[in-house]
This record gives C-alpha cells, sequence and structure tokens, in this order.
C-alpha cells in the first residue's frame, strides 16, 4: 500500500493523544477503556517520549519501577485510585502483601519485559546525556531485581526461559495460542465478575465471557495463594513459555548488558542467562518437523501448534540464524501473514481456522508487533521490507487513526480509538527515520 504521509502532521497527533492521557507522571493506554498504568505500555510509551521529552520518558519508568514488589516482579497494572470502571479492580486481586508495594495497589502478575530496553533506548536518545547517565545508574539495580525474578522464580527448570501464569501476563490475552491450555483446567468454581469493556467496545472486538470465566478464576486461585510463586507454578493450572515474552525477555537481557558497559558494571549473570537462552530458543521453541518456532505448554510438556504472529519475533533478539530468519521471513511474506493491500502483519494466520479479523489478538494487526518486525527485519539485512512495513504501519494510523488494533483486510481501527503506544510507536518510527 503506497499512500501520501504528513508525517509532521502525523507526529502533532501523535503527541497530542499522548498529552490527552497524560495523568502526570504515568500515561493512560487509553482515555477510558485502560484508566491505569500498564507495564509494557508504559515502556512503549517512554521508548516514543524519548525523542522529544527525556524527563517525562523517564517519570514514565519510575512510576513503574516504584511499584516493584519485593520479589523483583514489576506488576501488569499500577491502579488509578481515582478510577473504579475497569474489571478486575485492585480488590478483585488479594494483593495487599508485605511482598507487595506500600501505598499503591497492582496486579500480581507482570507483562513482557520491556521496560530494560526503554532505559536503554532513553539514554541513547537523551539530550541531556548526564541526566540519562544518572538515570541508568537509579534503574539498572532495579532492573536487575526484576531480571532475578524471572530467572529464578519464573524458570524452575533452569532453561534460560521464563514462563507466564496467566494469559494477560502475555500481552496477547485472547491469542488462540492459549486456548488450548486455558481449557485444560476445571474452573471448579465460578468467579463473579462485572465487565465493562464489551459495552464500551463492540464485543466481537473483545474476548468472550467464557474466557474472562478463565482468567478470573486463576487471578482467583493465586489470590489464594497468597501470589507465591512456587504454590503457584505447583497448581499446574497455566504455565507457558511465550515467544513473545521470552522475546522481550531476551531483548531485556541484551539491554541490560548495553546499560551494564555504560555504567561499568559487569553484569552479574546476565550473559550466562543469554547463552542459555539461545540454546533454548533453538532446543526448545524451534521445531524441526514445521521449520518455525512454536510457543512451550509446560503442563502438557508439549509445544503449541498454531499459526501465529509470534513465530516471527524471535527476529527482533538477532536469536535466528540467518537460514531460520530467511524461512521466517518468506512465512511473513505470504498471504496469510502479510495480506493485500498491506496493513502489516496479522496477529493470526488467515488461512488458520481460529482467525478473526475483528477479534483483538486473533487476526488484527497491532502497532507494537509491527514494531518488532521492522527491527528485527532491519537486523537481518531487510531495509526494504522493514521499510516497507514501516511506511504501511505509519499510512494505515495517518489514514484510519490512532486505533489499539486494526482489521488487516480494510485497515478499520479496532478497540479504542487513541491508543497511547499506537501514538508513541509512531512517533519512534518517525524519529528513527521510517517515512
Ligand atoms: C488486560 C493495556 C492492555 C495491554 C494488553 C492488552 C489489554 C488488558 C485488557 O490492554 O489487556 O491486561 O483489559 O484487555 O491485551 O496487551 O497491555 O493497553
Amino acid at each position: 500500500m503506497d499512500g501520501f504521509l504528513d508525517l509532521h502532521q502525523l507526529a502533532q497527533h501523535a503527541h497530542q493523544i499522548l498529552q490527552n492521557n497524560d495523568r502526570g507522571t504515568s500515561t493512560k493506554p487509553a482515555p477510558s477503556l485502560y484508566p491505569h498504568q500498564w507495564n509494557w505500555d508504559s515502556a512503549f510509551i517512554a521508548i516514543g517520549l524519548s525523542h522529544s521529552h527525556q524527563r517525562r520518558a523517564q517519570q514514565e519508568i519510575q512510576s513503574l519501577l516504584q511499584a516493584q514488589w519485593s520479589t523483583g516482579m514489576i506488576p501488569h497494572i499500577i491502579f488509578n485510585p481515582e478510577s473504579k470502571e475497569y474489571h478486575p479492580g485492585p480488590e478483585y486481586w488479594g494483593t495487599e502483601l508485605p511482598a507487595s508495594p506500600v501505598g499503591m495497589k497492582t496486579s500480581g502478575i507482570t507483562q513482557p519485559p520491556v521496560i530494560a530496553l526503554a532505559v536503554l533506548e532513553i539514554y541513547k536518545n537523551a539530550s541531556d546525556k548526564p541526566g540519562a547517565l544518572a538515570f541508568l545508574q537509579e534503574t539498572y539495580p532495579l532492573l536487575l531485581r526484576e531480571e532475578h525474578f524471572l530467572s529464578t522464580a519464573r524458570d524452575p527448570h533452569h532453561e534460560g526461559l521464563s514462563f507466564i501464569c496467566h494469559s494477560w501476563e502475555s500481552g496477547m490475552d485472547n491469542s488462540a495460542i492459549w486456548d488450548g491450555p486455558l481449557h485444560a483446567f476445571n474452573t471448579d468454581f465460578n468467579p463473579d465478575f462485572k465487565r465493562n469493556d464489551n459495552r464500551s467496545i463492540p464485543a466481537n472486538q473483545r474476548p468472550s465471557d467464557d474466557d474472562y470465566t478463565r482468567y478470573s478464576y486463576l487471578v482467583q486461585c493465586y489470590a489464594l495463594k497468597k501470589w507465591d510463586q512456587s504454590e503457584i507454578f505447583a497448581l499446574q493450572h497455566f504455565a507457558i513459555q511465550s515467544l513473545l515474552f521470552n522475546t522481550l525477555h531476551l531483548k531485556s537481557r541484551q539491554s541490560l548488558i548495553k546499560i551494564a558497559e555504560i555504567i561499568g558494571d559487569d553484569a552479574g549473570d546476565i550473559a550466562y542467562n543469554i547463552d542459555q537462552a539461545m540454546d533454548s530458543f533453538e532446543s526448545k521453541f524451534w521445531n524441526i518437523d514445521k521449520d518455525r518456532y512454536l510457543d512451550y505448554d509446560m503442563v502438557s510438556q508439549s509445544s503449541i501448534d498454531i499459526d501465529n504472529i509470534s513465530q516471527f519475533l524471535p527476529l527482533f533478539t538477532g536469536v535466528p540464524s540467518q537460514e531460520q530468519a530467511d524461512k521466517l521471513i518468506s512465512i511473513l511474506q505470504s498471504a496469510s501473514f502479510w495480506p493485500e493491500p498491506g496493513f502489516g502483519i496479522c496477529t493470526q494466520a488467515q488461512n488458520s481456522i481460529q482467525y478473526d479479523r475483528e477479534c483483538y489478538w486473533r487476526g488484527p494487526v497491532w502497532i507494537n508487533l509491527n514494531w518488532m518486525i521492522i527491527h528485527g527485519l532491519e537486523l537481518y539485512g531487510r531495509a526494504d521490507l522493514a521499510q516497507r512495513l514501516a511506511h504501511q504501519t505509519l499510512l494505515l494510523v495517518s489514514d484510519h487513526g490512532f486505533y489499539e488494533y486494526f482489521n488487516p483486510e480494510t485497515g478499520a481501527g479496532l478497540g479504542s480509538d487513541s491508543f497511547s503506544w499506537t501514538a508513541a510507536l509512531v512517533l519512534d518510527l518517525i524519529a528513527s527515520g521510517y517515512k
């Protein structure tokens, strides 16, 4: 898809959205659907802000890190006490525990780790370098604590991979990847929940009530275990080594190594963890029969064979060999994933039975995943494809609005309008020279 782009106007609009969603030291992902602070949203937002608002980008990260648990976990939601609309609210989580931060309410799970990458981007793009260096020194020990959490509590078999205990931790909440695992356990009590999301957004674009029963059931089971990580794993309800989560975890470790170099630290075990992760990407995630990466279910002890966007995401880390990358890039360019007229990459293969062009993470195009793939293509010498995908991404937003996700066939915006990470990553693409 080719077309005219006014980058200046697009950037101005993006800044306006981030300003409208700004709550002072953190940014709401969307004006009313998501009224709190979310973990990976804020990291993407900080990357977008880092080019022009360094101090504000730093605050976005600092407000996330203030909510870090003593276990090292950084929660997926930090609740805004003024907002009561979102389900599940703070009362649902049972997180008033010695390990949770004092004076604020948070969820009990985490989200894909993007913060270390955001911290490094803030440093790279900083106009005030001494200020950015002090920011690295301040945040690095806290990032190491998160790394410790992920590489111990979430890596019980020492594989260099981290598992997620809830599909909300994946960031791709209702992806078809979780269908099997979410239906493999019985919900032996009926959790009550009061959703608002499917009243403000058409219900067919959101997860189903059955999904919400399972999401809520897991939360309540874990709350009964007081969020003790080994007990959560012992339940064996949901424990997945997700490709998306581990791609970002690996990227986070790579970022930590670079931060350590800048501030003169030896980076502890991180290089070892990276080596282990790279081995596991090859031995556990790469499926020789399918010739592609697959997520892994630690409960059923088997790979999850779903034809999904996740298989391309390891490109973002530089881990695939050139031969593997060539295979992935050829599937990426197929009509099932990158259909004409070209709005970006489908989250679910169009020729698979799970594909739904309007339902959330089951088909629609998301800007953060396009963004990861653009960077991955650059790493493997495909600047031509990276530029094409970046152009289509910018044009999609310019023509259809700053939506949360998009219909891959028509480009129509779906979910919430004025979505913060869409705005932030558009700013980052423009600042990185894409047009
Ligand atoms: C649950 C905030 C978050 C994103 C997730 C996205 C969605 C929440 C929801 O919104 O999840 O965490 O209520 O659906 O799936 O990736 O971080 O934008």
